[in-house]
């Protein structure tokens, strides 16, 4: 069976818990069977996005060049999760350009800034606050709330196995032809 290549977009403030339902479903996939690549802050701002910062014009390259990448890894087949905050409406319909809307998911991992700043797993919101990070998602830049994502997962009001289920049957749904 040819497995049809697809991008689940995943876009929500820092500390929302996209990475963590990213890697959840990679592992699923992949004990499925199916071919997966994940795309997230660690594996690309160290690297292909070094030189770039947080700037609003530095993150629309972050996104256009993962973009670029999901594209040559979709049309080869591959399911491919982009874990990324990308918190513009302009940043998300760029991946969708350059991806094609027809191979494009956008997942909203939701949780509040008040949320996320209470976790704050990496004390960066504490930073932020303090003037220690500029251009901070949720503090000192903005994050659009996605108008029509195809997915939402509430990491709020929800349990990670009820959101990681919820993902999975989308997910399902949409890689099969
Ligand atoms: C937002 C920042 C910032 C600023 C560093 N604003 O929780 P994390 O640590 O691991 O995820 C965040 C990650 C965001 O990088 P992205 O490439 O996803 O951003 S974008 O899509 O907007 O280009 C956070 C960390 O990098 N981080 N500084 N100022 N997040």
């Amino acid at each position: 069976v040819r497995q049809q290549g697809q991008v689940l977009w995943f876009t929500g403030l820092s500390g929302s818990g996209k990475t963590t339902l990213a890697l959840a479903l990679e592992k699923k996939l992949t004990e499925e069977g199916h071919l997966v690549a994940l795309l997230d802050g660690d594996n690309i701002r160290d690297r292909l996005c070094g030189d770039l910062t947080f700037t609003q014009e530095d993150r629309m390259e972050n996104i256009r060049r993962i973009s670029e990448v999901a594209r040559i890894l979709v049309h080869n087949g591959l399911v491919v999760l982009c874990s990324f905050v990308s918190p513009e409406a302009s940043m998300r319909q760029l991946a969708a350009d350059i991806i094609g809307p027809e191979d494009f998911h956008l997942v909203y991992v939701k949780a509040s800034v008040d949320t996320c700043k209470n976790r704050d797993p990496k004390g960066l919101y504490e930073k932020a606050i303090q003037g220690e990070i500029e251009n901070f998602t949720g503090i000192s830049a903005p994050f659009e709330v996605p108008d029509k994502p195809q997915l939402v997962l509430d990491t709020e009001s929800n349990e990670p196995d009820q959101n990681l289920e919820k993902l999975l049957n989308y997910t399902i749904k949409h890689i099969r032809p």
